[in-house]
């Protein structure tokens, strides 16, 4: 198992609001200053989805978008993973046309149609219901721009579904190999969080696939605790976790960053560098 683990931080989503956390960015510099505090903290990757500075609603517009990554390339080396699933109600378009205007290192391939709700896992109530649309058509498309365009994509799974919807494609060479998987859990409509779930992704992807955990809510902590052990990378932010601890609100990404570094320094791995990320994860070189 390697030393290293690559730590990404998710900075926004499209979901989360100041109002749940204030440290949501939502403007050009407070994205540019939790990317650097990532960056110090020990995260090798940002993920990011841009957001209206006045209303704080996800969008993927040219110029707004431009200035985050164009701003966090000027003040520190840390890997940019844009995401192409925008937010709710976004068209197609929309989700895919930053990809060949910034380039980015990685960017989400979202690899299913599925229920996305948020629920109440207490009490079992849907507060949000919503369907993710992902048609095969469409995340074929996405790969071929993304493999046009040099950029890596992180396959995005949900459910052991999504990695056979990933072999169909790869089987077609849309997808190179090696190919990288987010593992997500915690998704109402997706799988939650056991290691033996754990387990079977690692088992369902091609061999000399590298592979990183992200937990939705409460699945965070405990699902990268899990992939520090069994050799993978985290994802942590506020994207898919507002908290530190318990209902601790997190001081942004950051914070978690830091939690997760010390966590896998304790089990003797090391947060990777940018460099180091870039050939453990085969991505593309950049000038
Ligand atoms: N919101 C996460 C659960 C994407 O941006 O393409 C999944 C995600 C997908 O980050
Ligand atoms: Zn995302």
């Amino acid at each position: 198992m390697s030393d290293k683990v690559v730590i990404t931080a998710a900075l926004t989503g499209a979901a989360t609001r100041k109002e749940q956390n204030p440290n949501v960015p939502y403007k050009k510099d407070e994205f540019i200053e939790e990317a650097v505090k990532c960056y110090e903290n020990g995260a090798a990757i940002v993920h990011i989805h841009a957001r209206d500075p006045e209303t704080g609603m996800p969008t993927s517009n040219l110029e707004i978008m431009g200035g985050i990554v164009n701003g966090i390339r000027e003040r520190c080396p840390i890997l940019i993973n844009l995401s192409t699933a925008v937010g709710v109600g976004v068209p197609e378009k929309e989700r895919i046309h930053h990809i060949p205007e910034f380039k980015p290192d990685f960017a989400s391939l979202n690899t299913g149609t599925m229920n996305f709700a948020l629920a109440d896992h207490k009490t079992g109530e849907i507060i949000f219901d919503f369907v993710f649309e992902n048609k095969l058509d469409m995340v074929k498309k996405f790969a071929k721009i993304m493999l046009e365009n040099n950029v890596k994509p992180e396959c995005e799974v949900y459910d052991i579904g999504h990695v056979h919807n990933v072999l169909l494609l790869q089987k077609q060479k849309i997808l190179e190999e090696p190919m990288h998987f987010n593992f997500v859990f915690g998704v109402a409509g997706g799988i939650r969080f056991r290691m033996d779930y754990l387990v079977a992704f690692v088992n369902s992807i091609p061999a000399g696939s590298t592979w990183c955990v992200c937990g939705v809510g409460p699945n965070s902590f405990q699902a990268n605790m899990a992939a520090i052990v069994m050799g993978g990378n985290l994802r942590v932010g506020l994207e898919d976790n507002l908290y530190i601890s318990g209902k601790e609100l997190a001081k942004g990404s950051w914070e978690q960053v830091a939690k997760v570094a010390d966590m896998a320094r304790m089990l003797d791995r090391k947060p990777a560098t940018p460099d180091e990320a870039r050939e453990i994860l085969n991505l593309p070189k950049r000038d």
